[in-house]
């Protein structure tokens, strides 16, 4: 088969597939039909219908290519009235016998009734098919009058699979009436698809009686168009004529071609309606009887004939195999262009439901979490620490809810642990910046801790405990993280050593006694058994050095007696030179020394009280405005610093355009005296308003704030720390007793 001829056919199913719809149609059905192939023969009155149904069952007897064998005794009684007639057999029936004998051959009458004709046809001896035709009174499809059958014919055959158009030659003369019937049938055409569709169903003219007409010769006259004029079908009226005229069988044989373009002009309304719509058209011409029989009288409308005295039937059998065929052609491609489109429908879906997730994931999903994240960081530059807990729990919803999202969890489960890791980064966000300064905290309290200078001072006469501004406030910063959630880590970590706290006041209060020692030593050492899997370094060492305390307590009661031996004063001198604390040592220790300088002979001891003077002429001078210069070691990389000193409860004016960085060599310089607070201002991006609205600030305030500078300082909100170094060390600049 060639590329084209199947081109062809799948043009001719496209149009059985789509549109032909004609069977119950919309509203219930008028007339209830058989089921099967339903072939329509339109026929006016005398067209040579029920001869045609005679001839054909007879004819396919003993075809190979198309067989009929009917399925219902009134449709076998009715061929077998008519064939008996036109064969001239005639019956009679006496007890027990039927007897053929010769009879009067005659045509039948003209069809008085309705004839539902029901046979089985076998084509090509493979493809078997139940059809439905149907016989009935030609006057029903006659344009001039209405009858009692027109409706049923016209239902049945705007039902119908295929339909031949059945055209008598002998009424080529008529003009009017061969109008009307050609208009009749255009009618039919127009029910069956409207305006100009394409006509769902094949049609083929099938002129009856052509023994009648000039040059028909037998059966290669039969089929008009030839297989390689198929085309011609889909172009115009005249392009047909004349193609087919021009076919060498027409064109050999002059009358035969008068012939074709007789018959064809009359019907030329018809074929300008079917040509253009249709590729399964065929024109056919046939004989019932071969011969043309002979005329023996006239009836009412209509001459009477009688059958040749042999039947010759030609190309009867044409017409149905050729529309059988199509039919089963176009059901074939139909089922095969249903099967295609359920194919189709299936992969569409499964695209459809295959993307989908990926459309939903990747076009939207995928980037809600970030979308968030981004929108609420970018005023803070990113830096979470600045957000509020609301943004900070936002951001770690959105996390949460895409890890938990049903899609994500599904089908993109690869996704679903790193968006777990950041939402369990939100969660505790706000908790790691805070164990780092609760750390810092422990840190400074354990420091304190491990210098006995640094302890509370413990008054024998009355038994008091005095505790620095420092420890107060060091304390009061811990306590603030034994506040709120008391699942926290930091809840428990900041209980315990304020637990811990406690009992070592208690040790510091009772100097001789090791029950509140061995108190200490039990708390730590259950604190660990519980928990130390939750016990940060800072806090481990905090237990440390609290357990090594005992020993040093110990060193402690030796150096008192020591002093005790050495004399009064001059080990309470010592004394205070030991403490490192600036606070102390600038504000209590001048305070000592006076009462110290007080008690002491002015001439006896004047030595010492010049040595006393000279000290607190130096702490003295903390109180006046001082230079100092530091140098930055360490920031955060990109990061710059503005620094400005102001007075008690001043804020910050950001005027000096300066960005200190790490790494200077000649460092910066400050003016300070005591109780001046320092601002510090970090920038990290290159966005810079001189210290204004900078990423985050460092507050250096109480009355030595200048100390808190020296060394590391942490940036809380950013959780990044800024090492500072002063030159000469701060440390070397508080005084001491000579
Ligand atoms: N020349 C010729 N005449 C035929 C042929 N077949 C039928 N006729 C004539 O046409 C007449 C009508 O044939 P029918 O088969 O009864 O026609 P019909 O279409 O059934 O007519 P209605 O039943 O009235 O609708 C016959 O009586 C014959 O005279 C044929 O093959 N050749
Ligand atoms: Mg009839």
């Amino acid at each position: 088969m060639r590329f084209g001829d199947l081109f062809k056919i799948f043009q001719k199913g496209s149009k059985a597939a789509s549109g032909h719809k004609g069977k119950g149609k919309g509203s219930a059905p008028a007339f209830a039909w058989p089921p099967g192939i339903r072939i329509g023969v339109f026929g006016h009155t005398n067209t040579g219908k029920t001869v045609y149904f005679t001839v054909l069952n007879e004819e396919c007897k003993i075809s190979k290519k198309l067989q009929i064998s009917v399925t219902d005794n009134a449709t076998a009684t009715e061929f077998l009235n008519n064939y008996r007639a036109l064969w001239g057999l005639g019956t009679t029936s006496e007890v027990g016998t039927v007897v053929d004998f010769r009879g009067e051959k005659k045509f039948p009458e003209s069809t008085a009734t309705e004839k539902l004709l029901l046979f089985n046809a076998i084509l090509d001896r493979s493809k078997k098919v139940s059809v439905v035709a149907y016989d009935y009174p030609g006057e029903a499809v006659s344009i001039a009058g209405r009858h009692d059958l027109t409706d049923k014919v016209v239902d049945f055959m705007a039902g119908c699979d295929g339909i031949l158009f059945f055209y008598d030659p002998k009424i080529i003369g008529a003009e009017l009436e061969a109008q009307a019937r050609v208009a009749s049938f255009v009618n039919i055409l127009e029910r069956l698809a409207p305006l100009k569709a394409r006509l769902p169903i094949p049609i083929a003219v099938v002129v009856t009686k052509a023994d009648v007409l000039a040059g028909f010769s037998g059966e290669e006259k039969v089929t008009l168009i030839g297989p390689d004029d198929e085309y011609i079908i889909a172009e115009d009226f005249e392009s047909f004529l004349e193609t087919m005229l021009e076919n060498t069988k027409v064109a050999g044989d002059p009358s035969w071609s008068g012939s074709v373009r007789s018959v064809m002009v009359k019907l030329k309304d018809f074929l300008r309606i079917v040509i253009g719509r249709t590729l399964d058209f065929q024109f056919f011409f046939v004989s019932a009887t071969g011969q043309t029989p002979e005329k023996i009288g006239t009836d009412i409308g209509r001459s009477l004939y009688t059958p040749p005295n042999k039947m010759q039937p030609i190309g009867v059998k044409e017409p149905f195999y050729w529309l059988l065929s199509a039919v089963m052609r176009n059901r074939s491609i139909t089922r095969f262009r249903k099967v295609a489109k359920f194919i189709t429908t299936i992969c569409l879906l499964w695209i459809v439901l295959y993307s989908l997730p990926y459309l939903l994931h990747f076009g939207y999903m995928y980037s809600q979490p970030t979308k968030v994240e981004t929108n609420i960081l970018r005023p803070y530059n990113g830096n979470i620490g600045a957000a509020s807990e609301a943004e900070r729990l936002m951001i770690k919803n959105a996390y949460r809810n895409y890890a938990e999202s049903w899609l994500v969890r599904t089908f993109f489960s690869e996704f679903e642990a790193p968006a777990t890791r950041f939402k369990k980064y939100y969660e505790t966000a706000h908790l790691k910046g805070a164990t780092v300064t609760l750390d810092q905290y422990i840190t400074q309290l354990t420091a304190m801790i491990a210098d006995t200078t640094q302890w509370p001072t413990f008054r024998p006469s009355d038994s008091s405990l005095i505790l620095s501004s420092e420890h107060k406030t060091l304390i009061a910063a811990i306590e603030g993280y034994h506040a709120g959630d008391t699942a926290s880590v930091l809840y428990h970590s900041s209980g315990r050593i304020l637990a811990c706290w406690k009992f070592f006041l208690d040790a510091v209060s009772q100097p001789g006694s090791d029950a509140a020692w061995q108190l200490i030593h039990n708390q730590v050492g259950a604190d660990r058994k519980f928990a130390l899997k939750e016990m940060s370094e800072a806090e481990k060492r905090f237990g440390d050095v609290l357990l090594s305390q005992k020993a040093k307590k110990e060193q402690i009661a030796e150096e008192a007696r020591t002093t005790a031996e050495l004399g009064g004063w001059e080990a309470r001198i010592a004394k205070i030179s030991k403490n490192p604390s600036p606070d102390y040592r600038l504000d209590s220790a001048v305070a000592e020394l006076e009462i110290i300088k007080g008690q002491l002979d002015k001439t006896a001891n004047a030595q010492t009280i010049a040595r006393i003077d000279a000290y607190i002429a130096e702490a003295n001078k903390w109180n006046d405005l001082q230079s100092f210069h530091y140098r930055i070691d360490a920031a955060p990389d990109g990061s710059h610093l503005h620094v400005e000193v102001v007075d008690e409860g001043k804020t910050p004016t950001w005027a000096v355009q300066e960005q200190y960085v790490a790494g200077y060599q000649r460092g910066y310089d400050l003016k300070w005296k005591a109780g001046d607070q320092v601002y510090i201002a970090i920038d990290t991006g290159l966005a810079c308003q001189w210290g204004k609205n900078a990423v985050d600030y460092k507050i250096l305030d109480g009355k030595y704030s200048i100390f808190k500078m020296d060394g590391d300082v942490l940036f809380d909100n950013l959780r990044k720390t800024v090492r500072i170094s002063f030159n000469p060390p701060l440390k070397k600049r508080i005084p001491e007793i000579k």
